[in-house]
Parts: structure tokens; C-alpha cells; sequence
């Protein structure tokens, strides 16, 4: 037999070798294509890339040599049953203690092509990324849209708070403290990925659910590569500029024209719009809408209920009185560039005198008078160090505010700093600062209600980014404690009800977990389960922003807006669901809308639930007790409701 074969048939051979050989290849490379998409989209690339460590997580490359695939399966199938026995996964966990390797809920067969993806990372040579800068006109859309929808959780200067920094280099200011940092290690297409898809962590689905077009994305995933802009300052000249005394109170009412009407209105946040609604709770009958500033964050009423302060992203802030027929705007006021936090004077002596801006930029607080916002004092806050380290810190934003009712102060809660301030404001021209460590990234929080007394004593607020809830003892004046609680927790005003096991208990919900906490709040009455969690609640989703209920209630609401769960093809970020206080557990899920819902607010009497029906426009009324809708309000005038507020449980700080 001729064994020769001919230059044709070694090129036939070759061919098919080729042929064969680049199939195979082929498929390996649509394989890990698959995977770079699962990869991007699923939120794996939120915690990790093929760089340097981040805090968030390890560097992943080369990770196909140092463990083997076995483990790599076992590990992104379920983390946490894997961290159970296994030391180098418990190693790992302790090494990056700002992040928990989540359970993404793949398949095997995504968990194969993610794989296959690192695979070929590993393969390839070092990553170099790229990116196109903006040009001038580029880069001063992308900082709007910064500032309209990412500062919050990034900080100003992008140095990172409740969300890791997003500074084109890696930037540690106080060792964990600042997760993240550097986006041009992550790249275009992944940050890209991460904006549009969101992150199992907490990040909405911006792109996903058409809050930024395909070309916002690319653009804010350019920008965040290039270095942030400076911010100006806001101080008195200036906010004396912008204070506007539209009726003084000498030409105000001198009656209530609502006839104690206005003790159950809802005062409505209108966020894309600018403006508050006021909507008569008992007729349900909007009465009037106002200007309230740049996607309107949050309203806070007087101690007396007669005015409802508004306050603006954009630091813009107003006053309605709602004794008025139509509620009215009655002065206006700017001392921010950027704002979240407002609220009254409630002390005995000082009820309605005095109110308070906390201020995300610049970093400072101010005291204005209470019936006109004329502007009385500005205090900086930026030079507050952070609790632990005494490091000097790039920013300090004010977050949460709220008013004791028994001596005048304010409690203010210094975002990246970790510090809780009680400013006492007797002397408004020259508050007072009693400062109190508690931990970075405090951000919302509420008071203590015990069931048989009216004192409000303990406030907890959310060290959110430390997953942790600090307590502090406004009678003493000190810090209790900061207990550890679920992933980034978001308690809102909270939830004070009684559990039939433990006693009084303060509850939250979580941005970053699918549980809710129950933390036990009465030391006299049960000590055993004073400031620690007693219960937690498993939910469906992760995503949580609200919880409420009101002290006639057997329920406690809480929503999940920023979801990324899908159920059938649809988010879940539509529901809320009921936990039933008498039994410790989830009583239903009700699916409220096909689009996202936010936030709740009972009426004065405690009966009905009002739900915003954010993206399609509608609030939802449903009754406590059957959880039955019982209506529904729509008009052209109702634009992306977001937070609402009741007079009577605002003003008294029901929750
Ligand atoms: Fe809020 C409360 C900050 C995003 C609706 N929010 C607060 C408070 C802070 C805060 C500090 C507590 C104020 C107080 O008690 O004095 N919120 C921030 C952010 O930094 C963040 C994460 C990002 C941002 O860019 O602003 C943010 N908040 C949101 C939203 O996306 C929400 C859902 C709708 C919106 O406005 O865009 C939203 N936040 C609210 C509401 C409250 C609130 C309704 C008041 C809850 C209450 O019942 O009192």
C-alpha cells in the first residue's frame, strides 16, 4: 500500500486539521463568549476583574490555575454551603470582608461558561483596557447624570459610600472603608455591562429598565474613567441670594381653612417632576402641587403639622402651609448644591421655630428660621475625621436628620465620617455639637417607639455600607452600640412593633440581602434582647427600601424597588410583601403593579396602606386589614410618586 501521501493530500489533511482544530476553538470561544456576557450582565464583574484585588474581591486572574474546576463549580453554584467546610472559601471570606460571594442563581450549564470565560482569560495575555474620553459637551451630560442618579450612593467626588468608588484609579482612604476603585482596570464594556444589568449588591437595572438609554449608558461608563470635577461652594451671601419669602407669616392665615382637615393630608413626592402634591387623605382629593426642587427627596412636617418642609437634590428648599384652602408654597430657599435631609424644631419651647438643612455638597448643615427659611447659620462638617482612624476623608455628607422631642437638638448623621452629631440649636447662630462615634456610611434611620410610653429615647441609624445598625441613647447622650444586621440595611424610618416572643423591636429591610431584622429595643423590660437581631425574616428578593406599619396595624409592609429578580420573565420589583407581626412571618406577596413600587404611609387612623406606583404613575390604597386594594389614584398631574407623608404620623413620627 502507498504510504506516501501527496503535497495535496497533506494539504487536504491540514485543512481539515484547521478545519477541526478551529471549530473546536470556535467553540470554546463562543462558550466563553457566552460566559463574558453571563459574567458582565449577572453582576460578576461588579466584585471582580483580571487586574489587581479589589476590596470587593479578588482579582480573578489566573484563577483557573490556582484552583481547580471542581472547586470553581461547587463555589459559584452556592457560596455559602461551600464556606461551610471549606477553609481556603472561608479564607477568602475573611480577606474580603466587604463583600459576600452571592449566590447568582446560575445553571450549570452558565456555570460551565463562565468558567470557559476565565478560562480564556487566563490564557490571554495581561488586560489592557481602553477607553474613548468624553468631550467637553459629552462630559457635562454624563456629570448631570451623575449628580441626577449616581451621586447619592457614589459620593460627589465618586470616592464611594453605599456603592464602591468609582475613581478611575484604585483609592484607599481608610483601609476597607472605600470598596472599589478603579474603573479603568474594569473597563468599558464591563462597566457598561454593570450599568445596564445592575447588581444582584443593590445597583438598579439602569439600563434594563429604561432609566438610561443604550447611549447615557456608554457615556457614564466613559465618564466615570475620566477624573471627577471639582464642586463649588454654597455659602450665607449666596443662600441669602436665593431665600425667597413669598408670604410672610403676618399675611398667612390666621385660621386653619381646612378645618383640621390637614392632619391627615399626604404630602406627595412627585421626584421626575420637581413638585409635592397635597392629597386630602380623607377625600382623597388633590388639593394643590407645588414646586419643591430637583427630584424632591424627602418632606418632613413642623411639630405643630401646620407646614410641610420639602427638600431638592439640588438643595433646594420650601415651606407650604397647609392651612391654606389650597396648601401654598409660602417660602422658598437654596443652601445646598445637594441635598437629602431636612426637619423642624420639635423641643418643648422650640415646636415649628427653627428647621435644618443637611447638605451631600458641600459638606456642611444649616439652621434657617422655621416660618420663613430665612437662612441663620452655616456649619462645615468637612473637616470631620473618620471615627476609627482619624484619617482626614475627601467627603462628609450629611445624611439622615431627626428632631428629639425632648431637647433641642437635632441628631445629624455624617455619611463617610461615621460620626453622629446632636446639634443643639437654643443658640441657632452658634449650635452646639455633642459628637458621638458610630460607624461610616450612616444613612437613614428611626426612633424607638415602646408601646407604653411616649418618650423617644433611641435612635438607630444605618451604618449602611458596614452592614450594621448603631444606637444612640439621645437621654445619656452616647453611643450604645452598632450591631451587625444583613447586607447593607435601609430601614427608612423603620418599624416599632411588638413581637410576641421578644418584646419591642425596632425592624429593618436590606438593599443587599433578602432578609428583614427584628433588633430588640427594650433594655429595661428585656434586657436579654436589648440591641441584638432576634429575628430575621427570609424574603423573596434582595432590594428592599421600605418597611412600615403603625401602631394599630398586625402588619408590617416592606417593598423590593430595587430588585434585580425576575419571576417570568418580569421583575419582581412590582410586589410588596406583608409580614404578619403575630406570627414572625411572610403572610403574602401582592402584586401591586407590573412596574416598580416604592415606599409606604398609612393614613392618620392607621387603616389604610399607601403604595407609589413609581413608574406607571398611580398610588395604590390598600386597606390594613384585608390587604384588599381599595382604590387607586391616577391624574395627569401624578408623575413618578416616590416617598409620602402623612401630617399627623410625620409630624409625631409614627413608624
Ligand atoms: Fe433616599 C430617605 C439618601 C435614593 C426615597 N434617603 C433618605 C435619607 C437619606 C437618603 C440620607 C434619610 C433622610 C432623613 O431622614 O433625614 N436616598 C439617599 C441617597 O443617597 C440615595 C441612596 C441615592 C440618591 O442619589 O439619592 C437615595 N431615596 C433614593 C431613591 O432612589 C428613592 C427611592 C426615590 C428618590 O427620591 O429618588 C429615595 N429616601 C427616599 C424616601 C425617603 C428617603 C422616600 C424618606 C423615607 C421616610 O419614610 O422618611
Amino acid at each position: 500500500m502507498n504510504t506516501k501521501i501527496s503535497t495535496l493530500g497533506w494539504g487536504f489533511i491540514i485543512g481539515l486539521f484547521a478545519f477541526f482544530s478551529s471549530s473546536i476553538f470556535s467553540q470554546a470561544n463562543e462558550k466563553a463568549n457566552k460566559g463574558k456576557v453571563i459574567f458582565n450582565s449577572k453582576g460578576c464583574a461588579a466584585c471582580h476583574d483580571f487586574s489587581a484585588d479589589k476590596v470587593t474581591g479578588p482579582s480573578l486572574k489566573g484563577v483557573t490555575q490556582r484552583v481547580n474546576e471542581d472547586f470553581l463549580k461547587k463555589w459559584i453554584k452556592n457560596p455559602d454551603e461551600v464556606k461551610k467546610t471549606d477553609k481556603y472559601a472561608q479564607k477568602l471570606d475573611k480577606k474580603f470582608p466587604n463583600s459576600n460571594m452571592l449566590n447568582l442563581g446560575l445553571s450549570d450549564e452558565e456555570i460551565s461558561f463562565v468558567i470557559e470565560y476565565l478560562k480564556f482569560m487566563d490564557q490571554s495575555g495581561p488586560v489592557k483596557q481602553t477607553f474613548v474620553p468624553l468631550n467637553k459637551a459629552q462630559f457635562e451630560e454624563a456629570k448631570q447624570i451623575y449628580f441626577n442618579k449616581c451621586s447619592g450612593c457614589h459620593g460627589a467626588k465618586r470616592w464611594g459610600a453605599t456603592g464602591p468608588s468609582l475613581l478611575p484609579t484604585s483609592h484607599i482612604v481608610s483601609a476597607k472603608e472605600v470598596p472599589g476603585g478603579g474603573t479603568r482596570d474594569k473597563g468599558t464594556e464591563a462597566l457598561k455591562a454593570i450599568i445596564w444589568n445592575g447588581t444582584p449588591a443593590g445597583m438598579p437595572p439602569w439600563g434594563k429598565e429604561g432609566m438610561l438609554t443604550e447611549r447615557e449608558v456608554d457615556l457614564m461608563a466613559r465618564y466615570v474613567q475620566m477624573d471627577p470635577p471639582p464642586i463649588p461652594k454654597l455659602e450665607m451671601g449666596e443662600a441669602k441670594k436665593f431665600w425667597n419669602l413669598i408670604v410672610k407669616p403676618s399675611e398667612r392665615p390666621k385660621e386653619d381653612e381646612s378645618n383640621g382637615a390637614y392632619k391627615n393630608y399626604f404630602g406627595v413626592i412627585l421626584r421626575d417632576i420637581g413638585k409635592v402634591a397635597i392629597i386630602d387623605g380623607t377625600t382623597k382629593k388633590m388639593l394643590s402641587v407645588v414646586d419643591s426642587g430637583f427630584a424632591t427627596h424627602i418632606l418632613r412636617s413642623s411639630h405643630s403639622g401646620r407646614y410641610f418642609y420639602t427638600i431638592g437634590r439640588d438643595g433646594k428648599v420650601g415651606l407650604i402651609d397647609l392651612w391654606y384652602k389650597a396648601p401654598k408654597l409660602v417660602a422658598t430657599g437654596r443652601t445646598c448644591w445637594d441635598a437629602r435631609s431636612v426637619d423642624s424644631s420639635k423641643a418643648p419651647g422650640f415646636e415649628d421655630k427653627y428647621a435644618i438643612v443637611g447638605c451631600y455638597t458641600p459638606n456642611q448643615y444649616w439652621i434657617l428660621d422655621g416660618e420663613t427659611l430665612e437662612p441663620l447659620s452655616v456649619r462645615s462638617v468637612a473637616d470631620s475625621r473618620d471615627w476609627a482612624t482619624n484619617n482626614k476623608l475627601p467627603e462628609v455628607r450629611v445624611a439622615s436628620i431627626v428632631a428629639s422631642e425632648n431637647k433641642p437638638f437635632w441628631i445629624i448623621n455624617l455619611k463617610e465620617s461615621g460620626w453622629v452629631y446632636l446639634v443643639y440649636y437654643d443658640n441657632p447662630r452658634k449650635p452646639r455639637e455633642i459628637r458621638l462615634k458610630a460607624d461610616n456610611f450612616l444613612h437613614d434611620g428611626g426612633w424607638v417607639k415602646l408601646p407604653d410610653s411616649n418618650e423617644k429615647r433611641y435612635f438607630l441609624v444605618a451604618a449602611n455600607a458596614k452592614n450594621k445598625m448603631c444606637i444612640v441613647d439621645t437621654k445619656e447622650e452616647k453611643m450604645i452600640s452598632c450591631i451587625d444586621v444583613g447586607k447593607i440595611p435601609h430601614p427608612g424610618r423603620g418599624a416599632n412593633i411588638v413581637d410576641p416572643q421578644y418584646g419591642p423591636v425596632y425592624v429593618t429591610g436590606h438593599i443587599g440581602d433578602d432578609r428583614i431584622d427584628f433588633i430588640g429595643v427594650d433594655p429595661e423590660k428585656y434586657p436579654q434582647y436589648a440591641w441584638k437581631v432576634v429575628r430575621t425574616i427570609k424574603v423573596k428578593s434582595a432590594g428592599n427600601l421600605f418597611v412600615k406599619t403603625h401602631p394599630k396595624s398586625k402588619h408590617i409592609w416592606f417593598d423590593m424597588p430595587l430588585s434585580s429578580k425576575e419571576e417570568k420573565g418580569k421583575f419582581v420589583n412590582g410586589q410588596v410583601g406583608v409580614i404578619d407581626i403575630t406570627t414572625g412571618e411572610v403572610k403574602t406577596y401582592i402584586q401591586v403593579s407590573p412596574k416598580r413600587v416604592v415606599h409606604f404611609e398609612y393614613d392618620k387612623a392607621g387603616n389604610e396602606v399607601w403604595i407609589s406606583g413609581w413608574l406607571d404613575n398611580k398610588i395604590y390604597i390598600y386597606d390594613d386589614k384585608t390587604l384588599k386594594l381599595k382604590q387607586v389614584i391616577k391624574g395627569d398631574w401624578l408623575k413618578t410618586p416616590t416617598g409620602k407623608f402623612n401630617v399627623t404620623n410625620t409630624s409625631k413620627d409614627i413608624y
